[in-house]
């Protein structure tokens, strides 16, 4: 059996980034990672149209001054590919790879003794003092549950498990089954090659134009000289974008205002129109049914057919209450005729077919079905791992009720195992909170190195208050009474139906401070022994 210091499950930016840190700490690490090479997500996600929805150049790692002025993001919002290139560089740059064992999933962790025992698909074991899950919130992919999946013989694939070299639509009848942001992304590029596309959507989301757009070489200077001032400011935002909300609320202003408003951040590239709008928008149902009507008016002047546009408005939840998916000319694709939108909530999908697939209304034809139905979300990669604390215990009996953590980053009862993108901890701009949590789960064990202490666990009394903090957060938003990931429900997965407080809904700044209060004070919510 082999043996390290410290375990770390994935080689997306998270694992690499706690990789770079733990050499520092002159520890012996080892990176298990199911795909054969690094970048997680970015690895993973191939799907035509992939790409950022945040900034590029507020996404990439902050760490390295040298990196940042090496690295030329080419447009506002990177495709996958850019992006997939730009970790490879980094890996590269770091020379990660010696560390990391590609092709190694993981399937089980144990607590042993006072050791972790991993054990990988391939049935080897390695064992670590500590385990680092590096496992990513949107990672464990999902299905859908209809009969005869299987039986499609033609090119089908879930998005995030794209084939590397990628699959030509031209002349092809082609089905893209969800309408989330990966949907969203999926169809605005299917639709430019594809012969016949079926749009298959059960429940509509609320877009936003991305307005991406080339960096152009000025802007590219004034991007690397800002990156410091761009920084500090994604420590002080909500969830770490370069936006963050108005502080005015919807009714403080004229409707004319209002409106004004609205068509200003309508126009903005990125997040600006979700996270950038007035503060009460997810909050006061009167606020959010305003900027609702908004751009149910922008999708009913940019789709011709009336009837199509009210299928693409959404009726049961409000904007911004869901992932708002980012799009370009995504509305324009349902006036070209190539391409139709069913809806699979009236006529739900019954069967997958030899041929294609049956709603309970008829039979459809398809050369390639693309399945773009999401992740269980936040949960859903711990569960894939059989993963046993202290006597034996189960993470999946303990989170039977849900997840309970200290910070995010922390379990009771499962010593000595760190969670960089654990359930509770702050997402957002997701880049910006890997580096902060890297950061302290490093500090936590310079701690216990200048310590001499080699355990470290959740106090069972700071995990009910962080809880209670967690719930406390939750209260009174919007996005709670809607299905979603944000709310932990997938229906394609066993007990995952109903709504539960799944995510950190504070703010990053609070989150983080309260991550400092907890080092500051020499780790008293901790037992450390
Ligand atoms: P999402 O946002 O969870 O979207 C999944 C989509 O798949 C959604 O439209 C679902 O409809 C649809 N879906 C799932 N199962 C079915 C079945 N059985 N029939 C029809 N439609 C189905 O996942 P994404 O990958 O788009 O985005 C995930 C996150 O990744 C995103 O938030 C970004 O942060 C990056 P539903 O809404 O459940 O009715």
């Amino acid at each position: 059996m082999a043996d390290f210091d410290a375990i770390i499950i994935g080689a997306g930016m998270s694992g690499m980034y706690q990789l770079i840190r733990l050499r520092e700490l002159g520890l012996r690490v080892r990176v298990f990672e199911a795909g054969t090479g690094v970048g997680g997500t970015w690895y993973w996600n191939r799907y035509p149209g992939a790409r950022f929805d945040s900034e590029s150049y507020s996404y990439g790692f902050s760490f390295d001054p040298e990196l940042l002025q090496e690295w030329s993001w080419s447009e506002h919002f990177a495709p996958q590919p850019e992006t997939l290139r730009y970790l490879e560089r980094v890996a590269g740059k770091y020379d990660l790879h010696r560390d990391i064992q590609f092709n190694a999933e993981v399937k089980s962790a144990h607590r042993t003794g006072d050791a972790w025992r991993v054990t990988l698909a391939d049935g080897s074991t390695h064992q670590a003092r500590f385990l680092i899950t590096a496992i990513g919130p949107l990672s464990a992919h999902t299905l859908p549950r209809i009969e005869g999946i299987e039986s499609f013989p033609g090119p089908s694939f879930h998005t995030a498990r794209w084939p590397k070299d990628g699959i030509d639509f031209k002349g092809k009848r082609v089905a893209v089954i969800g309408t989330g942001a990966t949907g969203v992304q999926t169809i605005q590029e299917v639709a430019k090659t594809a012969g016949h596309l079926t749009v298959f959507q059960r429940t509509p989301n609320w877009c936003a134009p991305l307005h991406n757009r080339p960096i152009t070489e000025a802007e590219q200077r004034r991007i690397k000289a800002d990156y410091p001032q761009m920084f500090r400011r994604c420590a002080e935002t909500f969830a770490c974008f370069i936006h963050t909300a108005d502080p005015r609320g919807t009714f403080e202003v004229t409707k004319a205002e209002r409106e004004a408003f609205y068509e200003e951040l309508y126009a903005l590239p990125g997040f600006g129109i979700w996270v950038g709008n007035f503060r009460d928008s997810y909050t006061d149902p009167a606020a959010n049914a305003e900027i609702s009507d908004f751009i149910a008016r922008k999708i009913r002047a940019r789709v011709k057919d009336p009837r199509i546009a009210e299928m693409l408005i959404p009726k049961n939840h409000g904007f911004g209450t869901r992932r708002v998916p980012m799009e370009t000319r995504y509305y324009e694709v349902y006036n070209q005729p190539n391409v139709e939108l069913v809806d699979s909530k009236a006529t739900p999908i019954t069967r997958i077919t030899p041929t294609g697939l049956s709603t309970t209304e008829r039979d459809f034809a398809f050369d390639i079905i693309i399945y773009a139905t999401g992740f269980d979300g936040l949960t859903g990669a711990f569960d894939r791992i059989d993963i046993r604390g202290r006597d034996g215990l189960p993470l999946r009996q303990a989170w039977a009720e849900g997840a309970r953590t200290l910070v995010g980053m922390l379990a009771e009862g499962f010593p000595n195992m760190f969670m960089l993108l654990g359930p509770h901890t702050a997402l957002g701009n997701i880049p910006r909170s890997i580096e902060y949590n890297v950061e302290w789960v490093t500090a936590l064990l310079r701690h216990m190195q200048a310590h001499h202490l080699t355990e470290a666990e959740a106090r069972p009394e700071a995990v009910a208050e962080w809880m209670a903090h967690v719930m406390e957060c939750s209260i009174g938003l919007l996005s709670n009474e809607v299905d979603s990931w944000f709310t932990g429900v997938n229906k394609n997965v066993e007990g995952r139906q109903t709504r539960v407080v799944a995510r950190y809904s504070g703010s990053a700044p609070a989150y983080r401070a309260r991550c400092d209060e907890v080092a500051a004070g020499g780790y008293r919510e901790l037992r450390l022994a």
